[in-house]
């Protein structure tokens, strides 16, 4: 029986497009999955966590554009994937993930590895619901699967019963328009401003050129948020940098009179004052929701349609390249916090001037994001993945074996803490075994060094954010990866010189003194 639900599992996620599940399976059905997945023509990826390979799932489908499938195995495995949904989730990732469960009529006799999963999946996906053995079993997984990629997306969990009886069905909500008065406000308010900066969130990911076509008609400067990098391409004399939520952005915003927030999510803000007294209009699919960002008109619709009857006639009234040198400037800020000595700036410098155009970069949380982000020369978006929306450390390199395997024979570049790299250390085998382009960057300074910088007295000491020294080129050996340590600048530069063809870990002891300085330019 459980066989027969594997296939019909298998086939509907290989009939949506998916070509690799990923996991660490347990015994019995779980190896269903594996077995009835390859029979379905798709790939098995091992990895070594069940966050891990809900990562690598989540990333291979964002870039694919086709929800990625996860297993884990019941108890255990599930608790370990948990980290995993919620990153694609709050990050919006489309991700499937199957978890085996204790059968139904074995839940009242069985405790060994019973919690109840759905309960534990429901607040970290958009839904969490059960496969059983019925007649309805592809159409759950083609709900499941198109819940995962409907905006907001996000990881949906099943619970796989091959024995079990009840039928959750997933639904889809209807996404609002707004009405037309509303889209009329909305221009007026905009007509009526003689220098509006647009802010473009991550909605605008799918339809980036219309976006930025219309844009370019209003021709004003154009921030964007972390995950929306991209969608206006370095060198356009309209972008701006980064909305950060912090100090860096404040100089070019304290110049406009209107906010014109563009496919904003609401969970990309970070959760500090909006510091501006202009009216905001925001155009988006799902609500953008004011609780960060003032929004005095809202705008639901179809993003690039919709933005398009927002903008209407309107003009942005400033010089030429204004959001050029707003960039340039913010950039200038930044890089003055340098100390000269092989810092995260010089590290992140070296990574960007040699990384080649065709490469995706991945971005762990820590504080050498904020060295790598404001400077990435992204020339079209998902070309640099971070986890913004949950900001998990343990996600550069589980998404880098993603984004290897989802664009293959392109180089991908996976910059991470030493404290992030930890947590999914044993990926380095999988990345090994699996022989993609991916040129992992370990920013090592032995230390949680974001927390570090905001650490008071009364806070702990150094045993709460300092580790001991790893040799890092060394693990990367062991586990069959080329490596090299580098200390300065210039041996970054000529080992970055080439390699991208195959994967290697480059550990770079940097001088960790500018990340304070650099924290408090950027976010004030
Ligand atoms: C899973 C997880 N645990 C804890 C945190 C809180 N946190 C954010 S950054 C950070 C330090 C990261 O250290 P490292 O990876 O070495 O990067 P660095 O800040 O030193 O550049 C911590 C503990 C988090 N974001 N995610
Ligand atoms: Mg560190």
């Amino acid at each position: 029986m459980s066989r027969a639900l594997a296939k019909v599992l298998a086939e509907g996620v290989r009939d949506h497009g998916a070509e690799i599940v990923f996991g660490m399976p347990g015994g019995g059905p779980n190896l269903d999955m594996v077995g009835a997945a390859g029979e379905a023509g798709l790939r098995f990826v091992l990895a070594h966590g069940e966050t891990a390979a809900a990562m690598m799932a989540g990333t291979f489908g964002l870039l694919t554009g086709r929800p990625g499938m996860a297993i884990a195995t019941r108890g255990p495995g599930a608790a370990c994937a948990t980290n995993g949904a919620a990153q694609a989730t709050l990050d919006r990732f489309p991700l499937l993930l199957v978890t085996d469960c204790v059968p139904g009529p074995d839940r009242e006799r069985f405790a060994h590895q019973r919690f109840d999963q759905r309960q534990l999946f429901s607040p970290v996906t958009k839904w969490s619901g059960r496969l059983v053995d019925s007649p309805r079993a592809g159409d759950v997984v083609r709900n499941a699967l198109a819940l995962a990629a409907a905006r907001p997306a996000g990881a949906v969990h099943l619970d796989y019963d091959p024995r079990g009886r009840e039928i959750d069905l997933p639904v889809r909500a209807a996404l609002d328009h707004s009405d037309i008065d509303v889209v009329e406000r909305a221009a007026e308010l905009l007509h009526g401003a003689a220098h509006p900066v647009a802010i473009v969130g991550m909605e605008a990911i799918d339809c980036a050129a219309q976006v930025l076509a219309v844009l370019e008609r209003l021709g004003c400067p154009v921030l964007t948020t972390y995950q929306a990098l991209g969608v206006v391409p370095e060198g356009h004399p309209q972008q701006a940098g980064l909305y950060t939520s912090g100090a860096i952005e404040a100089a070019i915003i304290n110049e406009c009179d209107l906010v014109l927030a563009v496919g904003l999510d609401q969970v990309e803000p970070m959760p500090s004052p909006w510091r501006f007294d202009v009216p905001v209009v925001s155009v988006s699919e799902v609500s953008a929701c004011a609780t960060l960002v003032p929004i005095s008109i809202e705008v639901l619709g179809p993003l690039a349609s919709t933005l398009d009857r927002v903008v209407g006639t309107s003009t942005g009234g400033w010089p030429d390249g204004t959001g050029a040198a707003a960039l340039a400037k913010a950039r200038a800020v930044l890089s003055a916090t340098g100390t000269g000595n092989f810092g995260p700036l010089e590290l992140a410098a070296a990574v960007a001037a040699a990384a080649p155009a065709t490469a995706t970069a991945t971005v762990d949380a820590g504080a050498h994001f904020l060295a790598v982000m404001p400077f990435w020369p992204a020339s079209t978006p998902l070309r640099l993945l971070i986890s913004n929306g949950l900001a998990t450390m343990g996600f550069a390199l589980p998404a880098a074996i993603g984004a290897g395997l989802a664009r293959p024979g392109t180089p991908v570049v996976c910059m991470v803490g030493d404290g992030g790299l930890a947590m999914t250390l044993a990926e380095l085998e999988t990345l090994a075994r699996l022989q993609l382009p991916v040129t992992v960057v370990v920013f090592d300074d032995a230390a949680l060094s974001l927390i570090e910088v905001k650490q008071r007295a009364g806070q702990g000491g150094p045993e709460a954010v300092r580790f001991a020294p790893v040799d890092y080129a060394a693990v990367a050996a062991a586990m069959g990866l080329e490596s090299a340590v580098v200390t300065t600048t210039a041996e970054a530069t000529a080992l970055l010189a080439g390699g991208w063809d195959r994967p290697r870990l480059i550990d770079a002891r940097i001088d960790p003194s500018s990340y304070a300085p650099l924290i408090v330019a950027t976010r004030g």
